[in-house]
């Protein structure tokens, strides 16, 4: 687990434009997750495994990412939004949203917001 206070430092000397994108982008989840009754780490761990159904290897991959978007109901983004949104989840840049980097990016956000 990521200490949050060095991930909310790296968050904060994110280029400004694409941090704004970011959070509009984050928001969009976040409402989709909150209309779901989504909160808490339970329930993250639930929709990780939903995004990860496709091969269960707890990564998220970029097509996974997408599909599991669209399963969320966040259909009001455009790839390019997710893939910014997946740009900024994937902390150690290997292509992939591991479950820490899930829920710390997630959950800092709400800090940010
Ligand atoms: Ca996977
Ligand atoms: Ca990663």
């Amino acid at each position: 687990m990521r200490d949050p206070l060095q991930t909310a430092t790296a968050a904060a000397n994110y280029p400004t434009r694409k941090r704004s994108a970011t959070i509009l982008v984050l928001a969009k989840v976040k409402e989709a997750l909150y209309s779901r009754g989504v909160n808490g780490v339970r329930g993250m761990g639930r929709i990780f495994r939903r995004f990860d159904s496709a091969d269960g290897d707890r990564r998220i991959d970029r097509e996974e990412f997408y599909v599991g978007l669209k399963e969320l109901g966040v259909t009001n983004i455009s790839n390019k939004e997710a893939e910014i949104l997946m740009d900024y989840l994937d902390k150690n840049q290997d292509g992939t949203i591991d479950y820490d980097e899930f829920l710390v990016g997630i959950r800092v956000s709400t800090m940010m917001l």
